[in-house]
């Protein structure tokens, strides 16, 4: 099938810095023709900033909107729509660019990415990604992107998380968001750990956005960038989830973030990046050709 790769190569404003590095990198190191030797056709696209000056916040929120009206072309055309980002915000575009309603995530990260500003400890946009998903800060900002509304929390099933901030671990357990620890998938496998919330999440949503921080991976098998974390997912649990969530409902949109080349000198993680964009590509088409 069709794969509309939508690089978006800016890190907290900074264009190509840290891991806004990763989108161009993994295309460099082999990403299209791997999806062409699978039978796919990749199409290439970048989202950049037109702004004269850029800054963490307005930046991110400006490329929202970019990312969001090139994943609506990509479903219009036909085309599964993989952005390839720095950061954790381009979820929010995504989302809006499917038009949010009835829109579910599946979100694979080490961290929650459920801080607002006044839980965060560093002030890192990225890690209140789930909440601004879910409208639990940045309203505003995030009501400007077209097409974004807030989704359900019980629509966001958070896969893989270890590292939480006191407060952000506490809001979570105080919110419907469906949580799926690393251990679990590990001790049971993706099927039967992940399938009972997938089943109940396809009956509330039309398909979902997957959204695979690529630091939910062990760093000491992938590093993936400077906030990973020892004690996650192998590079084959995270196969498996994926197929899993394929199984259960469809896909409708993916992203591949958070992932700084610097961080990964021998490449383990772009082979595990590329695996993964790969195995999207093919269970979307084996389910829904
Ligand atoms: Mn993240």
């Amino acid at each position: 099938m069709r794969i509309r790769l939508i690089s978006v190569p800016y890190d907290s404003g900074h264009f190509r810095g840290r891991m806004g590095a990763g989108p161009e990198h993994l295309l460099k190191h082999g990403l299209k023709d791997r999806l062409r030797e699978a039978g796919h056709v990749p199409v290439a696209a970048s989202v950049h900033s037109a702004a004269a000056f850029q800054a963490e916040n307005e930046t991110a929120f400006e490329l929202m909107g970019a990312i969001a009206a090139e994943v609506a072309r990509a479903t219009a055309d036909g085309e599964l729509p993989i952005v390839l980002a720095g950061n954790c915000t381009s979820s929010v575009g995504t989302v809006a660019g499917l038009g949010s309603a009835r829109v579910g995530v599946v979100w694979f990260d080490s961290h929650g990415d459920f801080n607002t500003p006044e839980t965060t400890t560093t002030g890192f946009l990225d890690g209140m990604a789930v909440a601004i998903l879910t409208g639990h800060c940045w309203r505003q900002a995030a009501g400007r992107v077209e097409g974004f509304a807030p989704l359900p929390e019980r629509c966001v099933l958070l896969a893989g998380a270890r590292d939480f901030d006191a407060e952000e671990q506490a809001r979570l357990e105080n919110s419907a968001v469906v949580r799926i620890s690393e251990t679990r998938i590990q001790r049971q496998g993706a099927d039967s750990a992940m399938g009972t919330a997938l089943e109940a999440l396809a009956r509330e949503v039309d398909g979902v956005y997957v959204h695979v921080d690529l630091d939910v991976l062990d760093a000491d098998m992938a590093p993936a960038n400077p906030f990973s974390t020892p004690g996650g997912l192998t590079p084959e649990q995270l196969l498996d989830c994926l197929e899993t969530v394929a199984r259960h409902v469809p896909i409708l949109a993916a992203g591949v973030t958070a992932y700084d080349p610097k961080c990964d000198p021998e490449g383990t993680a772009t082979d595990v990046a590329i695996k993964a964009v790969v195995q999207l590509a093919a269970c979307r088409e084996a389910v829904y050709p």
